[in-house]
């Protein structure tokens, strides 16, 4: 049975490989794609994800935007790694594909309740401003969803301050209400995301695919890999979204910890850590998961079988 997708997003050059693989693998239904500013503006992030449905043909799923703010901050866009577009570093063609009439907070609730119970998963890939905003507005989708699977947050590896992940200090009153709904959640943060490395092999391999959107994914990620380098010393650069799909895809890849996780709101030096509770003994049931370790191999042959179906 093949499962259901919405992908909340903030295009991205990792958020675009999440698409892809969400898109081209047959065990994924993609019923949706939204947008959430966090990595550049709404405006430029919805942008990104017409074009890069255009580039692959995507043309029968739905796209809407969401929130151009967090729920209490102002937008901070990561235009150190992602580039002034948002994904910088390769020729995307111009949207062919149009954008619906309908708010993302209002598509993701209406998928959810004109889909049968259990049957939708979530996959947060940006800030959670949108899904935060669609559990206040329509508090049924909560015991609706199958699941949630985000990219956000960290118990050991931060990228955005001392102890925070970028998508939960975006907005972390957002990752706070989303975290506690009480539906299941899964967290894949950067302990296990930073494994997920577009290394030299990588790169080789996606121009031996050498499909129009291989050979753009090898110069996204090679300008992913020069703003990594400058900006977080690394050699080669993390993809972190497409773990989301990979792990729905085949479990296997990521072993998870049923353990609590809540998000700091109030700390001074801690705002938008997420506070992974390893010494919890359990008692009663949790339902939050943590992802603690990647199958490299496995994750990155569900990429390239993905973009062998892609032209
Ligand atoms: C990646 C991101 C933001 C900032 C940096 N420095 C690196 C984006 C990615 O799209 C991913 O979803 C998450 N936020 C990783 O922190
Ligand atoms: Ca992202």
């Amino acid at each position: 049975m093949t499962k259901k997708i919405i992908l909340d997003c903030d295009p991205g050059h990792d958020d675009a490989l999440a698409m892809m693989l969400a898109y081209a693998n047959p065990e994924i239904d993609l019923v949706a794609v939204t947008t959430v500013a966090g990595n550049q503006t709404l405006k430029k992030v919805t942008n990104n994800a017409l074009s890069l449905a255009t580039l692959i043909g995507m043309n029968e799923v739905p796209i809407a935007a969401g929130c151009e703010n967090p729920l209490v901050n102002k937008i901070k866009v990561a235009d150190d790694v992602h580039g002034e577009s948002g994904i910088d570093g390769t020729d995307l063609p111009d949207p062919e594909v149009e954008l619906q009439d309908i708010h993302a907070v209002d598509l993701i609730i209406d998928i959810i309740m004109n889909n049968p119970e259990n049957t939708i998963t979530l996959v947060p890939t940006g800030a959670l401003t949108n899904i935060a905003m669609a559990v206040r507005k329509e508090p049924k989708i909560v015991n609706r969803v199958k699941e949630v699977v985000l990219m956000g947050g960290g118990y050991l590896e931060s990228n955005a301050s001392a102890v925070a992940e970028f998508n939960i200090i975006t907005d972390p009153e957002a990752a706070h209400i989303v975290f506690n709904a009480g539906w299941k959640l899964t967290m894949v943060g950067l302990d296990v995301t930073h494994k997920a490395l577009a290394t030299q092999d990588v790169l080789d391999e996606l121009l031996k695919i050498n499909t129009e959107t291989s050979v753009k994914v090898n110069e996204l990620l090679s300008f992913f890999q020069a703003m990594y380098k400058e900006n977080q010393g690394f050699d080669f650069p993390p993809v972190h979204d497409p773990v989301t799909v990979a792990y729905l895809i085949d479990p296997s890849i990521m072993e998870v910890k049923n353990v609590p996780v809540d998000i700091e709101l109030s700390g001074k030096l801690t705002r938008g850590m997420t506070v992974v509770d390893f010494s919890h003994v359990i008692k009663e049931k949790c339902n939050t998961y943590v992802g603690m370790s990647l199958d490299k191999e496995k994750f990155w042959n569900l990429i390239y079988d993905a973009l062998r179906k892609i032209r």
